[in-house]
């Protein structure tokens, strides 16, 4: 970082009370420290940042990154860690506070979900304890960089795997706002990033991002070659042609017939809105923070998170095997957008919903598919089938969280209704439960969604 330009974040009162707390309880230990975070992108962005901090105060680590914290995994890791070590939870534990707070280690907890409660024993940093939007205006790899930076200021070289996990938790869309904000300018202002305004048109041509990339979604385009390539003739441009390359005039007609097929598929004024976006340039990692995001998140979805978590360590080989992986898991989304598009999913009053055999794939396609083309009028439940049990993602348009919708809290009462669990923010949850209860399940969602969209 230049000298003299160390970036100045605007905490409030309390939020800086409760960061230096925790800095001093983690500049105080001895001990090892065990670092436990969510699995996905914004887990593995935290997890690095909180990694990252630990080893530059000379503290050895262990990390464990998963999909979800039972009370099954929490009584693991209660009897499995000597009591002299600290646990830190990240992108998680927020929801566990009466257990956590019960735990005779000192733990640490930075999650950005709803709380339980704000607890007495554990020091707990949640951006909704203080004043802020957990949803979007923070995310646990963002808010992490927050301790990260009071421990050692030098840990802001950490921002992009810091952003890159707000940018996996969505919360990029429309541009950053609130406190991410605040990080994006104080990190400008210290030459760390660069943030352009630019179409969101991936890798290298116009061509390469419309085939390769699974965002933005083109119906009858995206993925396909020969469509592509029909489409790139007709907007009267060289198939080599890069963003880069066009002029200002070409650059707009771009952008305003690829903004016009995306209002004439009934994209979401989200998905539209972003097409010409805020991206994060990150001059320590030669990537934008939406690219670091998507190699965090095919490394979660093929099962390889520690793989994403070297990476954001700064592991070369680990970045290398990532990029390969990536391409994989692209090819993969697009192949089953492109069956979304061709089969939509199962529509009842308030729902739609569909069944993919990949577990770890669900909610990226509901995501993707109830932003770029499906009913936006409904609630999009994407299911699959694993041991027995159903894992359910829910995703929503934000015109529809605006007008009531909770899909955390649908996911959750449905769920627990029968013998499952759900739970999540409001526009993005999850939830499982026995095979079986499937119907039921699907008929209590269309119920409560409903419900919360008649109440407003
Ligand atoms: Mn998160």
């Amino acid at each position: 970082m230049p000298e003299g330009k160390q970036p100045v974040m605007p905490f409030s009162a309390s939020l800086s009370r409760r960061l230096e707390e925790a800095s001093a309880r983690i500049k105080s230990h001895k001990g090892q420290v065990r670092i436990v975070s969510h699995y996905d992108p914004d887990g593995i962005g935290a997890a690095a940042v909180i990694c990252q901090m630990v080893r530059r105060l000379g503290l050895n680590f262990r990390a464990t990154l998963s999909k979800n914290l039972t009370d099954e995994m929490l009584a693991e890791i209660r009897s499995g860690t000597p009591e002299e070590q600290m646990i830190i939870f990240t992108d998680m534990g927020s929801a566990k506070i009466s257990i956590l707070d019960d735990f005779p280690h000192s733990v640490i907890i930075i999650d950005h979900h709803q709380p339980e409660s704000e607890g007495k024993k554990v020091i707990h940093l949640n951006p909704h304890l203080f004043g802020m939007d957990g949803g979007r205006e923070a995310s646990g790899s963002s808010f992490a960089l927050s301790l990260a930076i009071t421990v050692d200021p030098t840990n802001w070289d950490m921002i992009g795997p810091a952003l890159a996990g707000a940018v996996g938790d969505r919360q990029s869309l429309g541009g950053f706002t609130g406190y991410n904000e605040d990080l994006v300018i104080a990190g400008t202002k210290a030459g760390l990033l660069k943030v352009e305004m630019l179409p969101n048109i991936k890798g290298g041509t116009i061509y390469d991002s419309l085939i390769e990339s699974p965002e933005p979604y083109f119906k009858g385009i995206t993925g396909r070659k020969r469509e592509a390539s029909r489409f790139i003739k007709w907007m009267d441009m060289e198939k080599e042609a890069k963003i880069s390359d066009l002029n200002d005039e070409k650059r707009r007609f771009f952008n305003s017939i690829c903004t016009l097929r995306l209002l004439r598929q009934g994209a979401t004024p989200e998905a539209v809105g972003d097409f010409i976006t805020t991206r994060c340039w990150i001059n320590g990692w030669n990537m934008y923070a939406d690219e670091l995001s998507s190699l965090f998140n095919s490394c979660s979805r093929q099962g390889e998170q520690t793989l994403g978590l070297a990476l954001a360590l700064g592991d070369a080989a680990a970045r290398q095997r990532a990029i390969e992986l990536e391409k994989a898991h692209r090819e993969f989304i697009l192949t089953n957008l492109r069956e979304l598009e061709a089969e939509p999913p199962k529509a009842m009053e308030n729902i739609q919903y569909f069944m993919n055999p990949e577990v770890n794939y669900a909610g990226a396609l509901a995501g993707l598919g109830a932003l770029y083309f499906l009913d936006t009028s409904k609630a999009t439940i994407g299911m699959a089938e694993k041991d027995g049990t159903i894992h359910v993602s829910a995703r929503a348009p934000r015109a529809l969280v605006k007008r009531g919708l909770n899909l955390g809290a649908a996911c959750k009462e449905a769920a627990e209704k029968l013998d499952g669990a759900g739970g999540g923010h409001d526009i993005a949850a999850g939830a499982t439960f026995p095979l079986k209860s499937q119907n039921k399940f699907l008929k209590e969602m269309d119920r409560i969604v409903g419900e919360q969209l008649a109440a407003k």
